[in-house]
């Protein structure tokens, strides 16, 4: 049909414009062009294997759509997870639907179906074409690890809160991805001082960016008791009333922990609550003199001394105090483990030590918990599922590799390498030193397959970043210590050794600065990593 003059003109400026808004909405290549994709191999953890498609980019455009299958609640929320954050930052209504038949044809999928087994529970299978992003997991822990790595694709500012202009393309490929380690933890102390529900949750949004799957919370020690025990109401209401430098101090009620259980579990995250024993127990001895040897109870303690305190092992009173406390923890734990400390008991007899050790494990069995136990726990009898968690600052116990011998499982957590409350450098304000100081490089340069002798990976169950808090009082601080260090530990728990290498690691850790910037996240910029603009 011939069109002439300014009639013409109109039409072919409508068109045009009804062409590149297509374009930009539908992802077309002229939007995206503009914008190079992150690669595959600015992934943290740095992912097991993947094969990029050179010059194939998805556009999340105002018509993409989310599937996920309608028969999965929880593939559903993860589907509406990942909605919810991008919603935040690209605009878009990005519905969530259910998958029909096979393998939908466009937009993004979260799938339970057609995963490789070799991803097993945890991994999954994330393909990227012009026309759709399919993500395949054979449990939904697997389809929340491919959308962390989703996430970590798209460009930094898919991570704000508020509207941004985008273009939002993900780079094209295929990335087969699942964890070296089962057990990739972080541990916050929130006994030295107390974090509110709403930090702790926070805390956990970070951690999940990272695929750690563990939040160890150590919930009492001499200076303060977290947790609220409705037989033992004391405990949290005098044990709970100070911290470290006479603060208010704290406590979770028990709908508190719920929530905190509730949400990291929404994040695949299982917590693993800690009652330290027989040692770190001044706040439980001040709330009940009847806990006591000698029926007096001591002070309140607010210092910052380690060692001082023990529970009374010759007293009858004691086992049913600890049966009582782990009866409503395990009631309110639907995790596996109950980490019962045993660290640092320099006031109970070696013997006595082992005695109340090898009762305690009995008691924690009997509420069908697995014991998780600092290494110094390995002195008693561990029972067969017990786990120790290595905390030493040498590369050779023999105390430990003998338990190992016998089957004990080891839970990776050296003091000089995966502290996070170890000072960067001399200059770090924060943090303690007597384990050493601790920046990337200390951080990432060790296997934890291969770190303490006679502990080979069969014997390692996973690693875990400890931040105790004697220094440490705000969600500012916390991340301050956390990061960059944590993301290091989590990916020699998640990562192929193969993968390991100093130089690509800090290239990949400075490419998570601009996303932290974004979030608002307080890091440090740790000298030992370049920093890109925007970071
Ligand atoms: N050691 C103590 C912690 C804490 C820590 C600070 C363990 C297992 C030093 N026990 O680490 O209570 O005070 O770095």
């Amino acid at each position: 049909m011939k069109i002439g003059g300014r009639r013409y003109a109109r039409v072919a400026l409508v068109l045009a414009l009804a062409t590149s808004a297509i374009w930009t909405a539908g992802g077309g290549n002229a939007a995206q062009a503009a914008v190079t994709p992150v690669p595959f191999s600015s992934v943290v953890p740095a992912v097991a294997g993947s094969a990029p498609a050179a010059g194939v980019t998805y556009g999340i455009s105002a018509t993409t759509t989310i599937y996920t299958e309608s028969t999965s609640t929880e593939a559903t929320a993860i589907g509406g997870y990942l909605a919810a954050i991008l919603r935040g930052s690209t605009g878009y209504p990005l519905p969530v639907t259910a998958a029909t038949g096979s393998t939908p044809a466009a937009g993004i999928s979260l799938l339970l179906s057609g995963a490789p087994s070799s991803v097993g529970d945890q991994g999954y299978q994330l393909d990227v074409t012009a026309t759709s992003i399919v993500v395949r997991a054979n449990q939904p822990a697997g389809l929340f690890a491919g959308v962390q790595t989703l996430r970590q694709l798209l460009p930094p500012a898919a991570e704000s809160t508020t509207v941004q202009p985008g273009p939002w393309p993900v780079a094209g490929g295929r990335i087969v991805d699942s964890p070296r380690f089962g057990y990739r933890g972080a541990m916050l102390d929130v006994a030295r001082h107390f974090f509110p529900v709403a930090t702790v949750k926070r805390y956990i949004d970070e951690i999940a960016l990272y695929k750690v799957n563990y939040l160890h919370l150590h919930l009492s020690d001499d200076q303060g008791w977290r947790i609220a025990v409705n037989s033992w109401p004391n405990l949290a209401v005098y044990g709970g009333s100070t911290a470290v430098g006479g603060g208010p101090g704290g406590y979770y009620t028990q709908d508190d922990y719920r929530q905190i259980v509730a949400y990291a579990a929404s994040r695949y995250i299982t917590i693993v609550p800690e009652i330290d024993m027989p040692g770190h127990t001044n706040a439980a001895l001040a709330s009940y003199a009847e806990l006591n040897c000698d029926g007096v109870a001591p002070p309140l303690y607010t210092g910052t001394d380690v060692g001082f305190s023990s529970l009374c092992t010759s007293k009858e009173l004691t086992y049913t105090f600890i049966d009582q406390v782990f009866g409503e923890l395990a009631a309110l734990t639907p995790g596996p483990y109950l980490h019962i400390g045993g660290d640092e008991a320099q006031s109970t007899q070696p013997a006595d030590y082992a005695a109340f050790i090898n009762r305690v494990q009995q008691i924690v069995a009997a509420h069908g918990k697995t014991v998780v136990g600092w290494h110094d726990v390995v002195n008693a009898t561990p029972l067969p599922s017990t786990v120790a968690q290595f905390w030493g600052t040498t590369t050779r116990n023999s105390a430990v590799s003998a338990a190992a011998q016998r089957g004990t499982k080891v839970l990776m957590s050296p003091a000089n390498r995966a502290y996070l409350d170890m000072k960067y450098n001399s200059r770090t304000t924060l943090g303690q030193n007597w384990a050493g100081v601790i920046d990337v490089k200390t951080a990432y340069g060790w296997d934890p397959g291969a770190y303490l002798s006679g502990v080979g990976e069969s014997s390692v169950l996973g690693v875990e970043a400890p931040l105790w808090t004697e220094t440490i009082t705000s969600l500012a601080d916390i991340e301050y210590m956390a990061f960059p260090r944590l993301p290091a530990i989590a990916e020699l728990g998640w990562s192929p050794y193969s993968t390991h290498d100093l130089t690509a690691f800090k290239t990949r850790l400075g490419a998570q600065g601009p996303r932290w910037h974004v979030m608002g996240l307080n890091y440090y910029h740790s000298t030992q990593v370049t920093w890109p603009a925007g970071s």
